[in-house]
């Protein structure tokens, strides 16, 4: 068997792939940012999906969405692989071919990130490089020809194949498990806030199943479209107010911790959330005022919108009278309920802005706010389809009873939560089938710029299958929308729904 099995062919494509994947992740390290191919493929690919692919991604998978995306990255790289050894010929290097374009691939996609260097595009190219390397003396090895050196020579085929495999995996974990050890952000004191917000004790119904007013920071949803959570030193943070501003405002992090700090209980909601969706959250933040510092820098008359940047190249446009609006309280937060910002919600600086739906407001590792108009510049998602302008729509959720629940007969407490951030939720109603709309009892709320948590007894006596429906109205008198809608391009409609049986 001259030229090896296929088997054996096939194992030499896996095992170089291994080895150039490993070789790749232990280079990254040395690189700040992105630059582990599978990382920046992933994020290039997170950049060009169609905004449907995000929503089904999300739909699917929910905050695994990553994960997903990166086991489905992994995947391809491996057939690819596969296919790399059996067409790898000693005269005809058609495997080790196609491994170069890989890494080429993994380059220029490295080079397409935010912020990237020359060098982000090394870890491919020479994790490459090294791959067709290994398939190289593997092939050579599996035709029966003499490999270069005697030390490799004198080996059997599959102990250069575990040689490699082992070299690949080792590599591959250092690289990793450092990268992850180094990413665990260093911590900073959180500034006194001047003014704090309390919370009406009536504003948690305490009831098991319902999530609780305040969302724990472990708990609170996470949207982003990156792969690896940006790394950001506060000792070389800076954030930038630039654009349409009679003087440029630059300021460091102790200089923003020095700012005035307020303490608000604000809400956020993800555009993407579908109607009882769990994309939403209520946190305690430690914040500035956005409209302090834009003042500093004097915004001119003509702009009507701030395009914030993140470290890792995310925009967001945000109509400019919601952050000077002295009635509401849009923050640059550094700290979310009693901690610091967790490096997922956007350490060490982020935008709040209550009634904007996140991806038009929440700037998370926030490093620059320029002062522009809508019909000059475009932040992220606008040309991916997403509507420029996005207002968070009144919604409401039932989250008690648990959908297809199995009832007793009798006293059933029906819970959940609604929200009209920065109008505020006036009233609740349940429909159970084909009844009528009854009031649901509210919790009580800080103020209109969070989310309300109300409860309906529900006296169960058919048995059957039934339905319970919900439907808020704002502190304006709008009742929620009825038609079903789904998130693109400014938000879901349509009332929730539950089945349940009653025995
Ligand atoms: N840098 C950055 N900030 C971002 C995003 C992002 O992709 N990158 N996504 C936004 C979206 S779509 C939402 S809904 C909120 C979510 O904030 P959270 O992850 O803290 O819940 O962050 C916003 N800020
Ligand atoms: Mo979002």
């Amino acid at each position: 068997m001259k030229h090896g099995g296929w088997f054996k062919r096939a194992l030499s494509g896996l095992v170089a792939a291994l080895l150039a994947l490993g070789i790749a992740e232990l280079l990254a390290l040395l690189i700040p940012g992105l630059s582990s191919p599978v990382t920046v493929v992933g994020a290039f690919v997170v950049d060009i999906v169609p905004p449907w692919a995000k929503d089904f991604a999300i739909d699917t998978f929910g905050t695994n969405d990553k994960l997903a995306l990166t086991v489905g990255l992994v995947g391809v790289i491996l057939l690819v692989a596969l296919l790399a050894g059996l067409l790898e010929r000693v005269k005809l290097p058609l495997g080790s071919a196609l491994i170069a374009i890989f890494g080429v691939v993994g380059a220029v996609a490295a080079v397409t990130r935010a912020n990237a260097s020359g060098w982000t595009v090394l870890p491919s190219l020479l994790g490459a490089a090294a791959g067709i390397l290994v398939l190289r003396l593997l092939i050579r090895k599996l035709s029966g020809a003499k490999l270069p050196l005697e030390l490799l020579d004198r080996r059997s085929f599959l102990q250069l194949a575990g040689l490699a495999t082992v070299l690949g995996l080792a590599a591959g974990a250092v690289g990793r498990t450092v990268k992850q050890v180094s990413s665990a952000v260093t911590n900073f004191v959180l500034p006194t806030p001047k003014t704090r917000e309390s919370i009406p004790a009536g504003a948690d119904l305490k009831i098991p199943g319902l999530s609780p007013f305040v969302t724990p920071n472990a708990d609170f949803y996470r949207i982003d479209t990156a792969l690896q959570v940006p790394q950001i030193d506060t000792a070389s943070w800076q954030l930038r107010i630039f654009g349409m501003v009679d003087r440029e405002v630059t300021m460091s992090f102790a200089e923003l911790l020095e700012q005035p700090m307020i303490e608000r209980v604000l809400s956020l909601t993800c555009v993407s959330n579908q109607v009882g969706g769990k994309l939403a959250g209520n946190a305690v933040w430690i914040g500035t005022p956005i409209r302090d510092l834009l003042a500093r820098a004097g915004v001119s008359q003509d702009a009507d919108m701030v395009l914030s940047s993140s470290q890792d190249g995310y925009t967001a446009s945000t109509p400019l009278d919601a952050l000077t609006d002295p009635g509401r309280d849009a923050l640059l937060a550094v700290g979310m309920n009693g901690t610091p910002l967790p490096p997922e919600h956007g350490y060490p600086v982020r935008m709040v802005v209550p009634g904007l739906y996140g991806y038009v407001s929440a700037t998370k590792w926030l490093v620059s706010l320029e002062v522009t108009r809508f019909d000059r510049k475009q932040a992220y998602w606008t040309p991916r389809g997403y509507a420029e302008k996005a207002p968070i729509k009144l919604a409401s959720r039932i989250e008690v009873p648990g959908p297809f629940a199995k009832l007793d007969k009798g006293s059933v407490v029906v819970a959940g939560t609604a929200w009209a951030q920065h109008t505020g939720v006036a009233s609740v109603e349940v429909k159970i089938d084909d009844g009528a709309w009854q009031k649901a009892d509210l919790g009580e709320v800080p103020s209109k710029d969070t989310w309300r948590q109300w409860r309906f007894n529900w006296q169960a006596q058919e048995s059957g299958n039934h339905y319970i429906y919900v439907r808020a109205t704002d502190a304006q008198g709008r009742v929620q929308e009825s038609t079903n809608h789904y998130p693109l391009p400014d938000g879901a409609t349509g009332f929730h729904n539950i089945a349940v049986s009653v025995n």
